[in-house]
């Protein structure tokens, strides 16, 4: 369903509540599903979201201390530069839970940097580098498409999106790519996290702008494979539930509520912990998560070889990425 029938179809339904009654003005809330009008916003291209994916899986993994890594960062830099976004690079160095040193950076790409009101999007941009979910391959590293490689494709396509539409949003986005983040044991590592997250950690206690804060921020994990599932995941509703019930109500206005589930996930370690909890404003993680055959977490080709391209459906990256445009010009103040 387009925008148009969409817009449409809401002022039919706005305009049918209030039909027979006889003293109510049009601007007055009825006690129905709270459902705001939609705003003109630009269309947000899935065959070019997937070619950013694509681009990133074509360099292999993207393991810390190897040169796909070093190279599909610098690329990250350069397409959020030539769209025009400022970039910021974080360099760190992040001791694992077993004790490896890794060169990692996490890298920030800003619009209207200097709006007050800013709202934050980010994914991971490493990969696992280790496939111990894959009973074959439990040393090798994993190509992570769709663990990584998809939210990062979608927030490129966000930035070519917001940079090259003539409607400009008039509010600030800043988009986040957090380094090592994948590189977590839950079993072995004795810290909180797991040994995962150590970019947004890095990030939430020195942030790339003293005493950045956001309206509110979103994360991408695993945005990309067919017939995905993204239930309210748990720490989000903890921390972000008015976030969490915007966003998706979003969705459902899109049409996209099969993606979208009304219904609460698990709560997943992930890097908006830090976010919420070091930083100290609403993150929330639009994350794929089983909603049925509970005995696994995650898709199917979770940490294993198989995280290829064939996972990525250009369905499920429109259905994030366009429901994200949504929720920005939704925030953006209208230009006279
Ligand atoms: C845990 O497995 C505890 N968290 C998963 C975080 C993650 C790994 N996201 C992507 N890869
Ligand atoms: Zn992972």
């Amino acid at each position: 369903m387009n925008f148009n029938t969409i817009a449409g179809l809401l002022l039919v339904a706005t305009l049918g509540t209030n039909l027979g009654c006889t003293k109510k003005d049009s601007s007055e809330q009825t006690t129905e599903q709270q459902t705001t009008a939609l705003v003109q916003a630009p269309a947000f291209n899935a065959d070019s979201a997937y070619a950013f994916v694509e681009k990133q899986v074509a360099f292999g993994p993207r393991v810390p201390n190897t040169s796909a890594h070093k190279q599909t960062g610098d690329y990250l830099v350069a397409t959020l530069k030539q769209y025009g976004w400022q970039v910021t690079e974080q360099p760190f160095t992040a001791t694992t839970y077993d004790g490896k040193k890794l060169n990692a950076r996490n890298i920030i790409g800003s619009y209207n940097p200097q709006a007050a009101k800013r709202i934050m999007l980010a994914s991971h941009w490493d990969s696992r580098p280790f496939a111990d979910e894959d009973s074959t391959a439990r040393t090798k590293p994993v190509p992570a498409a769709n663990d990584g490689a998809s939210g990062v494709g979608v927030l490129l396509e966000v930035a070519r999106v917001l940079s090259q539409s003539s409607n400009k949003a008039d509010v600030g986005v800043d988009i986040v790519f957090f380094d090592a983040e994948d590189w977590g044991n839950s079993q072995e590592a004795k810290d909180k996290l797991g040994g995962f997250c150590l970019g947004s950690q890095y990030w939430a206690a020195n942030r790339h702008v003293p005493g950045y804060t956001a309206y509110f921020g979103i994360l991408l994990d695993m945005v990309g494979a067919k017939g995905a599932t993204f239930p309210k995941e748990g720490f989000s509703m903890q921390y972000g539930a008015e976030v969490v019930n915007q966003v998706w109500n979003t969705a459902s206005q899109l049409g996209y509520n099969q993606y979208f589930i009304d219904q609460r996930g698990p709560a997943i370690t992930d890097d908006h912990v830090p976010v919420n909890e070091t930083a100290r404003f609403p993150m929330i993680d639009i994350i794929h998560l089983r909603v049925n055959n509970l005995s696994r977490t995650f898709f199917d080709d979770w940490h294993t070889t198989e995280d290829d391209m064939d996972n990525i459906d250009r369905n499920t990256l429109k259905a994030v990425g366009q429901t994200l445009v949504q929720v920005i010009y939704q925030e953006a103040q209208p230009i006279q």
